[in-house]
């Protein structure tokens, strides 16, 4: 069904970016997902991240894998870079693609099943090799491409269309990020934009592994009675610890949230963060403090979300490789081929 066109009219006065770039320019083909499905929202908060943060479509790499969410990628940023991968295997041919060029900028998107299935191993390792990427998994409880058979993200007592209990502990990849060192975890709902869109602005800006888990209902499969991934449930139970504001140099400060105690991070790259605190006492810099908060408030019944956690100043995989900054493609003769002697000196510093 790509072969649908998109309807080329459009408002005469479409608003631009610094870039001279329009909404439009930042979308991709049309979307032939199930009507309502929640990854069509969260490809229209991708689109709406990108063009606030003024990015150059060219400068952006997005990898998959395979699902309905790793189909996405074909509906946004159509103008970027796209790497549809197997499953599962999207996080190492992002990891060796930003190892071999660095001045892209990374976006990841699996699946529950591409991540905390078949690519648990790929998904984990990318993190605690501290991956300069966006990486988001949307997240439907269920194998939605292959008729929704429950994944590993789909919380024991959830019940299928059909009414069999899922009888497994669920993956919490919030609770794994965190643990292997992602340092930007985030948590939101492809039904609430308004949280969605700052979330995935702060981690396009972030220098380290981002990790969003975005609960994204599969209307075909999971959206009834009874399953705990459904857009009533997730409205019911959705507990928001911040409301984030992302202010770059240019954008002007845009939430409209009610009232609370506000805390601004400064990142790597001069961007802040500015969160609106909903729970006072909720520290979102302490990862000991995020790892027992969402442990508690799970056993609660609730669903965090919002920024859970956040290290303003990373060091990711180039920095602890110690790599070149070029990108390997413009390393010239000299860099790659650097003589007898430097070879000695290598050779005898690894003896
Ligand atoms: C190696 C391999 N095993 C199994 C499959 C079949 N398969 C395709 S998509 C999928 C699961 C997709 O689930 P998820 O990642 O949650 O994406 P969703 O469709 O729910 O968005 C499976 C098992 C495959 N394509 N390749
Ligand atoms: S099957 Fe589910 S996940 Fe796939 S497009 Fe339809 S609603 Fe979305
Ligand atoms: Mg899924």
């Amino acid at each position: 069904m790509t072969y649908i066109l998109k309807p080329q009219l459009h408002h005469p006065k479409l608003a631009e970016n610094s870039l001279g770039f329009t909404r439009r320019d930042y979308e991709g083909s049309v979307s032939t997902l199930c009507a309502g499905c929640g990854h069509d929202s969260i490809s229209s908060a991708i689109i709406q991240a990108a063009f606030e943060l003024d990015l150059p479509p060219h400068r952006i790499a997005k990898l998959s894998g395979i699902g309905c969410s790793s189909k996405t990628p074909d509906y946004f940023l159509g103008a970027s870079h796209g790497f549809n991968t197997v499953h599962g295997r999207m996080p190492s041919v992002l990891t060796g693609a930003n190892l071999a060029n660095r001045e892209l900028l990374y976006l990841g998107v699996s699946g529950d099943g591409d991540s905390a299935s078949i690519g648990f191993g790929q998904f984990a390792h990318s993190i605690r090799r501290g991956v300069n990427m966006t990486y988001i998994v949307e997240n439907n409880g269920v194998y939605g491409l292959t008729k929704g058979q429950f994944s590993a993200t789909s919380d024991k007592g959830s019940k299928a269309k059909k009414g069999a209990v899922n009888t497994d502990e669920a993956i919490d990849l919030i609770g794994i990020a965190l643990q292997l060192g992602a340092t930007y975890v985030g948590r939101s709902f492809s039904g609430d934009k308004e949280q969605l869109v700052p979330l995935i602005k702060g981690a396009m800006r972030h220098d380290g592994p981002a990790f969003i888990d975005c609960i994204s209902p599969c209307v075909a499969f999971n959206n009834h009675e009874g399953s705990t991934k459904s857009y009533d449930f997730v409205r019911d139970h959705n507990e928001a610890m911040n409301r984030l504001d992302v202010i770059t140099g240019r954008s002007p400060i845009t939430a409209a949230y009610a009232p609370g105690e506000v805390r601004e991070v400064q990142q790597h790259d001069g961007s802040i963060l500015r969160l609106r605190k909903l729970h006072a006492e909720y520290d979102p810099t302490d990862r000991v403090g995020a790892m027992h908060h969402l442990h508690e408030r799970k056993a609660a019944g609730e669903i965090v979300t919002g920024l859970l956690y956040i290290e303003p100043d990373p060091q990711d995989l180039h920095a602890n490789l110690d790599t070149v900054a070029l990108p390997l493609n413009r390393l010239d003769d000299a860099a790659l081929v650097p003589g007898a002697k430097a070879l000695d000196k290598l050779n005898a510093s690894l003896r």
